[in-house]
């Protein structure tokens, strides 16, 4: 412990390259823990303020992957050395992962790009044309969908929420559904876009869950953050606000206001858990929790779409105290799995990832008052994880879809046939 502890006090004297565009040199780590000690030393290491944490679990034989910058590398290796945490080299290389990627990018856009307003998913698209997308529904379908102007990002992208409500006086039970908290995990907007596509475009067939249900949703809640990944820097989590120091933004994820900053959530304005300057601090985060207090009595189901890992993850984030509702949210959370072709673990976040105050699911259990909150992890993919190849996003949202369907029926059952 004195070791980690000298190490981690030479480095939070180091500068800080959280605002990284280039990621030569960068390496990702990947462990596999094989016992409680070994589990102990990556709770200490993922709190390291250099290491960009890519996925990390407490349970034992699931793996925690960390990027880490050329300046710190050595000592962090030794650091796994003196501590025998067995790890292996996943990237040796971030910027060639990243160039192999634009390459995959550039020659999807070539193939699929579709001027017609529709979205192919068959590549990651960008904010204008999501944003597009919606606004061609509302001219489409005028009688099942309407676009919600609940904000605007700090560099000024409107936040739009998308309600799809058929039948009903548009006052039903409803869903809750956002992407693209954390910029880098792409596949969550493609993930939240089909479920869109499913429930409008496809409306024949998923009549019920809108005539029963009203939808609201946001694919990309932090689009300062996403569009940046597109243009600059792939591998940035937070929103684009300055904070007063040299580095920028905030981890919308630690900034709702519910036990801020209580716990795995940093006072340094350059680590990527960054809290934000006090609970609320960011446009986007304020947007969407003033938007859903309007919905309150309504709302009985909350989804938020990250990766990645395979976690279906329930409250609390900020406490390893388990809800009182546990056994119900723990039960739809597996009921959703068993018809996932991938294999998602299903538990509270704090207990099965690792304890994060300030998170959007926390929040709209704890004050939003909408009881069923669930963070969903998306497959991973590629070589870092959050480069899952263009060609498997059809194959992640279309499995995605199908638990989405388990949770809604279960608020149909539930809000609606009684
Ligand atoms: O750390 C997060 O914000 C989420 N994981 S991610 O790898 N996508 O960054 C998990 C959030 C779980 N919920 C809370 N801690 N409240
Ligand atoms: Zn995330």
């Amino acid at each position: 412990m004195f070791r980690i502890t000298l190490l981690f006090t030479i480095s939070l004297v180091a500068l800080s390259l959280a605002n990284q565009d280039d990621y030569t040199g960068y390496k990702v780590y990947k462990i596999l823990p094989k016992n409680e000690d070994e589990l102990k030393t990556i709770q200490t290491l993922i709190k390291h303020p250099q290491v960009d944490v890519w996925t990390s679990s407490k349970l034992i034989g699931h793996p925690t992957v960390l990027m880490v910058p050329p300046t710190i590398d050595y000592q962090l290796r030794s650091l796994l050395r003196v501590n025998n945490l067995p790890y292996y080299t996943l990237i040796d290389d971030v910027q060639s992962t990243i160039n192999n990627e634009k390459n995959e990018q550039a020659t999807a856009r070539r193939i699929f790009s579709d001027r017609s307003g529709r979205i192919s998913f068959k590549q990651y698209e960008r904010f204008d044309t999501i944003t597009g997308y919606l606004r061609n529904l509302t001219n489409l379908y005028p009688n099942l969908v309407k676009l919600i102007n609940i904000g605007k990002s700090y560099e000024g992208r409107d936040l739009e929420v998308l309600k799809i409500s058929s039948g009903g006086n548009g006052n039903k039970p409803a869903i809750f559904v956002d992407g693209g908290i954390h910029a880098r995990e792409w596949i969550s907007p493609a993930t939240v876009l089909y479920i869109i596509n499913q429930l409008v475009e496809n409306y024949s067939e998923n009549s019920a869950l809108t005539d029963n249900i009203d939808w609201y949703i946001i694919p990309v809640i932090n689009p300062d953050g996403y569009e940046y990944t597109h243009t600059k820097s792939r591998f940035w989590r937070k929103t684009r606000s300055p904070n007063g120091s040299s580095c920028q933004g905030t981890d919308a994820n630690r900034n709702f206001d519910f036990h801020w900053r209580e716990v795995g959530a940093s006072s340094n304005p350059c680590a990527e858990d960054f809290a934000g300057s006090k609970p609320f601090s960011e446009n986007e985060t304020v947007a969407l929790s003033n938007f859903a207090l309007t919905l309150k009595k309504n709302v009985k189901l909350y989804l938020t779409f990250h990766s990645y890992g395979q976690y279906i993850l329930y409250p609390w984030g900020w406490t390893s105290a388990l809800p009182d509702d546990v056994d119900e949210l723990d039960t739809l959370g597996r009921n959703a799995n068993t018809v996932s072709g991938y294999k998602y673990t299903v538990g509270s976040s704090t207990n099965v990832l690792y304890a994060a105050a300030g998170g959007s699911d926390d929040w709209f259990k704890g004050v939003a008052g909408v009881n069923l909150s669930y963070t969903i992890e998306l497959p991973g993919g590629g070589l870092s994880g959050f480069d899952l190849p263009p060609s498997r996003i059809e194959e992640v949202v279309q499995d995605t879809y199908k638990m989405v369907k388990v949770f809604a029926s279960y608020i149909e059952e539930k809000f609606v046939n009684n």
